[in-house]
């Protein structure tokens, strides 16, 4: 074979590689160039096995030519090689780039509801003074809801607390004193529970009536209670949700508790009604098995949405049930 020929595959070899190096656009397909013309049944290696066909004294310079076709390959490959990979990371901090200066995406921040709020104010104030949360059904049997506490069929209290009965003959609680008597049949004094729930009376809805409302109850069953103690207990309560405003207590009835009264707030310069409360009635204690020899006892009523709205003059309890946000946002 002619030295000429291997020289001029050369020289073509290393042509067309420069060419093809430089149309490529891709790392995979520069790696393919590198394979096809320097791998090892690549177009090199394919040339240089026509050497052992030359005379002797020609191979040292075809070998030469050879070395200096593969340096300058090689050279053309790592250069592209360095300039692929610079453009792909241009393009890759150019896709990347983070804009500070864009406007951010606004995400509505929530909140808790105002009745939520107010029970875990309370919640929090009771827990704080040692009491425990206790829980309970709200559909009731009659037992539970009026019997137990000293309200039989014939009561007139009855006729105030108009409820709703179920066709089974259960009805939906009407206070979560209920949760209270049950609490009692299961755990002997001394006591201390606060019982939060959704409570329901069977009242035409208005700016103060609410069919569904919420109520928390506390009780307090131990030797020696007295009516001390309940005043105390509700000065420090009324203390922690509204401030240090003027309170007064006006004696009152309710079937279960004797005596009996209700605790007014001085807010904004009238007196509100806010609680109930009382020692309870012996004949409650008795239902449960406690004797009332033995034992006393005080328990505390109120309307979570009443609380709420003294508290926030909402003027209508209407509000606090309708999820309009521009009202809601407020709080
Ligand atoms: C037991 C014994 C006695 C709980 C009491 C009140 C007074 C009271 C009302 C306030 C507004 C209900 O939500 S409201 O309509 N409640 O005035 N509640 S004493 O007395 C009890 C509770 C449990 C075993």
């Amino acid at each position: 074979m002619a030295t000429s020929d291997l020289e001029t595959q050369l020289t073509e070899l290393q042509k067309q590689s420069q060419q093809a190096i430089a149309a490529v656009t891709s790392l995979d397909d520069l790696e393919q160039l590198r394979v096809n013309y320097l791998g090892k049944k690549g177009e090199l290696s394919q040339i240089l096995k026509g050497m052992g066909r030359l005379d002797a004294s020609d191979r040292p310079r075809i070998g030469a030519v050879a070395n200096e076709v593969k340096d300058l390959v090689q050279a053309a490959l790592d250069k592209k090689k360095s300039n692929l990979q610079s453009a792909q990371i241009q393009a890759q901090l150019e896709s990347e780039t983070l804009d500070v200066t864009m406007p951010g995406i606004y995400l509505p921040q929530g909140r808790i509801h105002p009745i939520n709020a107010m029970m875990d104010k309370a919640l929090d104030v009771f827990v704080g003074l040692g009491y425990t949360v206790a829980d309970g059904p709200e559909m009731e049997t009659d037992y539970y809801n009026f019997e137990a506490l000293n309200t039989p069929p014939d009561h007139p209290a009855r006729d105030m607390q108009d409820t709703f009965y179920l066709p089974d003959g259960n009805l939906l609680r009407t206070h979560t004193s209920s949760v209270q008597i049950r609490y009692m049949e299961e755990n002997d004094p001394p006591i201390r529970i606060i019982a939060p729930g959704r409570c329901y009376r069977r009242d035409t809805e208005d700016a103060t009536h609410a069919a569904v409302f919420h109520q928390i109850e506390i009780l307090a069953i131990d030797e020696g209670l007295t009516f001390t103690d309940l005043k105390g207990t509700i000065k420090i309560f009324l203390e922690e949700m509204f401030g240090a405003v003027p309170i007064r207590f006006r004696a009152s009835y309710f079937p279960f508790t004797e005596p009996s009264a209700e605790v007014d707030v001085e807010w904004n310069g009238r007196w509100l009604e806010v609680l109930g409360c009382g020692m309870v009635d012996p004949n409650v204690l008795k239902a449960v098995g406690y004797d009332p020899e033995i034992y006393s006892g005080f328990a505390a009523g109120f309307g979570v949405e009443r609380f709420a709205m003294v508290l926030h003059q909402i003027d209508d309890i209407r509000r606090l049930y309708t999820s309009d946000l521009r009202f809601l946002k407020q709080f």
